[in-house]
């Protein structure tokens, strides 16, 4: 890393000495996990570049930004409406962590039974180790599960928080109030940025993110071919950089890569043999740097061939209407398109069990591993459900519960590797 990054880390007041061990634990890890992989296509080069520039070219391009005036947005679940950040022409980043740092420092804060993926950003923060979330000017939370909306009351000490209200159902007067609170977004990100949200802003920002999606909708339709072009673990990458690199440029590079898949499926070639067995994940996200069930599943001799999760297909399946052409009906566009999200905090949420077993008939799934951090509710109680709708389809399920450390690798890969000789 460059002396320029040095000086940028010191003066978002990152504790550099536990930054450095960060960044060289990562860096091995992704060695270990990604670089090892034979065979990965051509694209992923750039995939690897912009890992390896997470926390310096891309928090530089931050910075660049601030400097020429835009405000940057953080975020931590896929409710908050893209759309409108971009209309405001402010930068939105997703600050989910996936890795076990800070975890002491977040105790202090939220209770010890909380999931993993709260203790991780809160731990980020206050052990000084994010440059993101240090470059944020507003960082916007959700009401969605219970530890996230109450860590958010003590986080709010720390950041510049702004919480959207999440309905619990999807009735008409749960639609209003999404509304209403889309429409207080609007109005919040307006006053922050200075910036007015006018019909020709959010009609471009409604492309550029509707852009994304389909680009990372094509690469999920060409993922499944047989034999399975690409790893799992690759495109569960390509999705986690889908948080904070710049949209537009992303969506160029996966096309590309999106490219070169298909040559590969003309060729039938795959990442692994054809009759390797192909198993979909559901349930949380996995943000960066988890990789650890997908390194797992496919070191045992299978490949991960969806993700239904909001680090997956959960935030790729809808898109926003693009025939409105005036604001309010745009708005209504982004309204409706966020309220088809079937995550878990919802009550009922048939249409996550729908999803789930629809999702597995077309992947032509050998088995779905369901995974849920500990400590989560949501997704915890939901996994009963999804067995019995997978059984009825008679697609057999493994049911996971794990968090960030690793001390529990050697328990999982037994049972991952019992699941694949069960379903094989
Ligand atoms: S729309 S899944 S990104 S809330 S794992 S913090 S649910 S206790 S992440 Fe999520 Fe939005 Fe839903 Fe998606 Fe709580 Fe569970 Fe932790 Fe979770």
């Amino acid at each position: 890393m460059s002396e320029s990054y040095r000086e940028m880390w010191e003066k978002l007041n990152l504790d550099l000495k536990a930054h450095d061990g960060l960044l060289e634990v990562l860096g091995k890890f992704y060695g270990d996990i990604y670089m090892s992989q034979q065979g990965r296509l051509q694209g992923m080069e750039y995939l690897d570049f912009v890992l390896s520039e997470v926390h310096g070219l891309r928090i530089q391009e931050l910075q660049q930004a601030k400097a020429s005036g835009k405000k940057i947005v953080g975020t931590f679940c896929v409710f908050v409406p893209e759309e409108l950040t971009l209309a405001a022409d402010a930068v939105q980043v997703g600050l989910c962590a996936g890795a076990e740092a800070g975890m002491e420092e977040a105790e202090k804060i939220v209770p010890r039974n909380t999931c993993a993926l709260i203790k991780s950003f809160i731990g980020f923060k206050l052990a000084r180790l994010c440059p993101f979330t240090e470059s944020c000017d507003m960082v916007v939370g959700e009401t969605t599960c219970d530890g996230k909306k109450k860590a958010y009351e003590s986080f709010a000490d720390y950041v510049p928080m702004y919480v959207m209200e999440v309905p619990q159902r999807k009735n008409d007067r749960d639609r209003e109030l999404w509304k209403a609170e889309v429409l207080r977004y609007k109005e919040e990100l307006e006053k922050r940025t200075g910036n007015t949200i006018t019909a020709e802003k959010l009609k471009n920002a409604i492309g550029i993110c509707n852009d994304r999606r389909r680009a990372l909708q094509r690469l999920n339709r060409l993922r499944a071919a047989f034999p399975v072009p690409i790893s799992g673990r690759d495109v569960l990458l390509i999705n986690q950089i889908s948080f904070y690199d710049d949209p537009v440029r992303f969506t160029g590079s996966i096309s590309t890569l999106c490219d070169q898949l298909e040559e590969r499926i003309k060729k039938k070639e795959g990442i692994v043999p054809e009759n390797t067995p192909r198993f979909m994940l559901s349930g949380c996200p996995m943000a960066v740097p988890n990789w650890k069930l997908p390194y797992i599943i496919e070191s045992a001799g299978a490949v991960v061939v969806g993700e239904e999760s909001c680090i997956g297909t959960r935030n790729t399946r809808d898109l926003v209407d693009e025939s409105p052409e005036t604001l309010e009906g745009m708005i209504d566009a982004v309204c409706e398109r966020y309220m088809k999200i079937d995550c878990a905090c919802f009550t009922p949420n048939k249409e996550r069990l729908d999803n789930i077993t629809e999702m597995a008939k077309e992947l032509k799934a050998d088995g779905v591993i369901h995974y849920a951090l500990m400590f989560c509710q949501p997704y915890g109680h939901e996994v009963f459900k999804v067995e019995k709708a997978l059984k009825a389809e008679g697609i057999p399920m493994l049911s996971l519960e794990t968090d960030y450390s690793m001390e529990d690798m050697e328990q999982l890969k037994t049972r991952v590797e019992a699941f694949r000789e069960m379903t094989g």
